[in-house]
């Protein structure tokens, strides 16, 4: 059945040399690390968390990040192998194609698509909302703020970072490194100052009895978390069980460091470079979370926290003024990079699926001069634009989340299978204690991922049905594996 053949991981290789089809190759170690700290620092820390403190968790919120690094450390150890392993773009997605086979790889590509899109979308919502902090007039409520009826702001910034991305990688990246300076820098000042006006009866409680929280300012209706009714228990926020809401959705915080495996095929030493970026910059962001938590909730209590912008508002609560400003003007740069780099991902891995023609082949044209994909950026670009002027931020937050941590649960399955399939293959990471930290990873993320709302839920069934269904009627019978077409790199560079 073709639905379970794999492709070989030398095709997938050799895949990337067919002509028209190739990236350019000039990425390092750092530049991974800075990519993946770029990415990964945003909306989770500058809008969630207050959100999630304020209506999941309390204080708790601290351990929450935690929970969700525990989660992402397990199964960033998995994705390293298998990036390094498989090193082209397409991240899980042309993993799973040489492990799982092609509907699995399918899945997984379809289920990226929805994890950058969406996260892209998400993003650009919490940019609008510094946005609106930091301009010195109002904007109408229709047009930007907490809950507009059309985001303008956001539609905006993704529009001019479509031509970003169409410009080329060399070029983003540089542009990254700045304003990835920039982000952390503010991070830091906000823990700095902040730490001068924290008072100590603001964490306590510090895991708040079981109560009904207000709605989340940035959301409309996500639903009752799952392992709630699977417990048969009241639907009520916060106590211990809010640590786990928290984390699904702080989980969002996360996000990018997996998008490093994207770009496998732009790296100089992908062996060796990957795994440092990916491990890398989640430690590094792992750390800021939680001391940025502790802060922030330090600063003002957790029920005031209920804010698109909970950074600058707990700053200004306590007459920190300047600094509100400077963390809103750095958090606005931070999230530029954050939209920037889940575009790039997304064009990578519809780059990927359209080579293999699992979508329509010209998609993946590569542009003569600035060598990207810009048809899929362009179309990328597009619909995010248009999510993102139209749903709220925590609706498209859960389901991003939803949607990477079944990829995580999947590529935590590849590692084993590929290690019983491929034992000869060549690794630069090897995960440790395998299987015990694959199925670890995969109990994380289901955790997490039970904790998300029914909505959520339902949404993410109907995106997964909706991609079998293109699957079935389109991919199945065209991709490259199906029709047995092989591409083969000759000596000059031109496939046959
Ligand atoms: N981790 C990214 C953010 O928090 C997606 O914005």
């Amino acid at each position: 059945m073709s639905v379970l053949k794999t492709k070989p991981v030398e095709q997938c290789i050799s895949d990337t040399e067919v002509e028209g089809h190739q990236l350019r190759r000039d990425l390092s170690a750092l530049d991974l690390t800075v990519f993946g700290v770029g990415v990964t620092i945003g909306t989770g820390i500058f809008v969630l968390t207050g959100v999630a403190a304020a209506t999941k968790a309390g204080p708790a919120i601290a351990l929450s990040f935690v929970v969700a690094a525990v989660a992402c450390a397990l199964a960033g150890l998995c994705y390293a192998e298998l990036a390094s392993a498989v090193p082209v773009a397409g991240s899980a997605y042309t993993f799973s194609y040489a492990t799982l086979g092609e509907l699995i790889a399918w899945i997984i590509g379809w289920d990226l698509v929805l994890e950058f899109t969406l996260g892209g979308a998400a993003v650009a919502k919490g940019w609008s909302k510094y946005l609106v902090e930091l301009l010195p007039f109002t904007l109408p409520a229709s047009i930007a703020g907490d809950s507009p009826t059309v985001d303008v702001p956001a539609a905006l910034v993704v529009a001019a970072l479509t031509v970003v991305a169409i410009l080329g990688v060399k070029f983003s990246a540089r542009f990254n490194s700045l304003l990835v300076a920039v982000k952390v820098a503010v991070v830091l000042l906000f823990i700095a100052v902040g730490l001068t006006a924290v008072k100590a009866s603001n964490w306590s409680p510090f895991i708040p009895p079981a109560a009904k929280a207000p709605k989340a300012v940035t959301a409309v209706e996500t639903g009752t978390p799952v392992i709630q009714l699977l417990l048969g228990q009241e639907p009520l926020d916060y106590g211990l069980l809010g640590i786990g809401f928290g984390a699904a959705i702080v989980f969002f915080a996360f996000i990018g460091f997996d998008v490093i495996a994207t770009t496998a095929e732009e790296v100089r030493r992908p062996q060796r470079d990957l795994p440092i970026g990916i491990l890398g910059s989640l430690a590094i962001c792992t750390v800021l979370y939680v001391i940025v938590s502790v802060v922030m909730t330090g600063l003002l209590r957790y029920t005031e926290l209920n804010d698109a912008a909970p950074m600058a508002k707990a700053l200004k609560a306590n007459g920190l003024d300047l600094a509100a400003s400077l963390v809103s003007l750095g958090a606005l740069a931070g999230l530029t990079t954050v939209i920037l780099v889940l575009m790039m991902g997304q064009a990578r891995v519809l780059f990927a699926m359209s080579r293999d023609r699992l979508l329509p082949e010209g998609l993946a044209k590569v542009h003569p001069t600035f060598r990207t994909p810009w048809i899929i950026s362009l179309l990328t670009g597009t619909v995010i634009a248009v999510i993102t002027a139209l749903v709220d931020l925590e609706t498209l937050a859960d389901l991003v989340n939803i949607g990477t941590l079944f990829a995580f649960v999947l590529v935590s399955i590849g590692v084993v299978v590929l290690r019983r399939t491929r034992p000869d293959l060549q690794r630069a990471f090897r995960t440790p204690a395998v299987p015990l930290i694959p199925a670890l990873a995969v109990v994380a993320c289901l955790f997490l991922m039970l904790n998300l709302g029914t909505h959520t839920w339902y949404r993410f069934l109907a995106w997964m049905v909706i991609g079998l269904v293109v699957y079935f009627f389109y991919g199945r019978r065209r991709s490259r594996l199906a029709t047995g077409e092989k591409t083969v790199a000759t000596g000059d560079g031109q496939a046959r």
